[in-house]
């Protein structure tokens, strides 16, 4: 059985995490087709907008306990066991992780790494690796504490529990919830928004606020303008603002 279900419509790809008699945890397999699937359709023209989803109940129950329980920490260390994921984060089309039902471990980071969070009513994050005498492994203390500060993170990563749609959403790890009805669909309307905009405009974006994470806010503001002045070199933005004059929608290069 396929472990991630692929799928495009218009300009956005949908990626379905697919492995429900585990609660499509993230074991090796899964992982190997969710990432080589990924950089395919991350180098496709055609794709402006990616969305990693579960089904409704489970988004991700978090790295695979079974296959990691046995392992030691040589092994671990040999095999640099996670490392890979991050390709996920170097990923240049924006991301949106759509969260229905349980997002735990590496499924909570799973979406950290996405680009916008996007929430159903029933969704529920955590970090509960605490509990099985670990600690996040792909990124969870870092990444969770950029999102909501480190008091809320110590907080959810040292008591592992539970953390509903509506926290989720005022502490900031969350972008948005949806009613749970027609959930997808709230989601895929907001990709499809997304990925009508010019392609290198996108990534340009998503390259520049995730430059905030890692820099000052003076040579970051620098790196911004830099790459701002760049983009006056593309097709796109002179289609963008010609369109705006003569009051009519663009036509951004991506539907060559
Ligand atoms: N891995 C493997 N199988 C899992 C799983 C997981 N994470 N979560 C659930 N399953 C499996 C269950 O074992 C069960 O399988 P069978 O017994 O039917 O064979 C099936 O999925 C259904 O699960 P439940 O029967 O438990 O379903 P419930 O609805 O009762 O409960 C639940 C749902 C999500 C509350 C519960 O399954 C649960 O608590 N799951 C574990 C959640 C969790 O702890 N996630 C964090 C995973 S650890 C590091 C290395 C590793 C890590 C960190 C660092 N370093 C290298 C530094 C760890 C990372 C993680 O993500």
């Amino acid at each position: 059985m396929m472990n991630v279900l692929f799928k495009q419509i218009d300009r956005v790809l949908i990626a379905q995490l697919n492995r429900p008699k585990a609660l499509n945890a993230l074991s090796s397999e899964l992982m190997y087709e969710l990432l080589t699937g990924l950089e395919n359709y991350d180098a496709d023209s055609s794709v402006g907008c990616i969305i990693i989803t579960g089904n409704d109940t489970f988004f991700c129950a978090g790295a695979d306990i079974k296959e990691m329980a046995s392992k030691n920490a040589t092994q671990m260390i040999e095999e640099d066991y996670f490392n890979h994921w991050e390709r996920i984060a170097k990923l240049k089309t924006p991301i949106i992780a759509a969260v229905s039902g349980y997002a735990f471990g590496g499924g909570c980071e799973l979406a950290m790494m996405s680009d916008i969070i996007y929430a159903s009513e029933n969704a529920v994050f955590g970090q509960p690796e605490i509990k099985l005498g670990v600690i996040p492994g792909i990124g969870g203390t870092q990444r969770l504490t950029k999102l909501v500060g480190k008091s809320k993170a110590m907080d959810i990563i040292l008591t592992g529990r539970d953390v509903s749609a509506i926290e989720a959403n005022r502490i900031g790890l969350v972008s948005k919830i949806f009613p749970q009805k027609d959930f997808m669909q709230h989601v895929l309307d907001q990709a499809q928004k997304v990925a009508n905009y010019s392609k290198v405009a996108l990534k340009t974006a998503k390259e520049t606020i995730n430059q905030s994470l890692e820099t000052g806010l003076k040579s970051g503001v620098v790196f911004e303008r830099k790459l701002f002045h760049s983009l006056f070199n593309t097709p796109d933005q002179q289609e963008g603002m010609q369109a705006f004059i003569e009051k009519r929608i663009p036509q951004f290069n991506n539907f060559n």
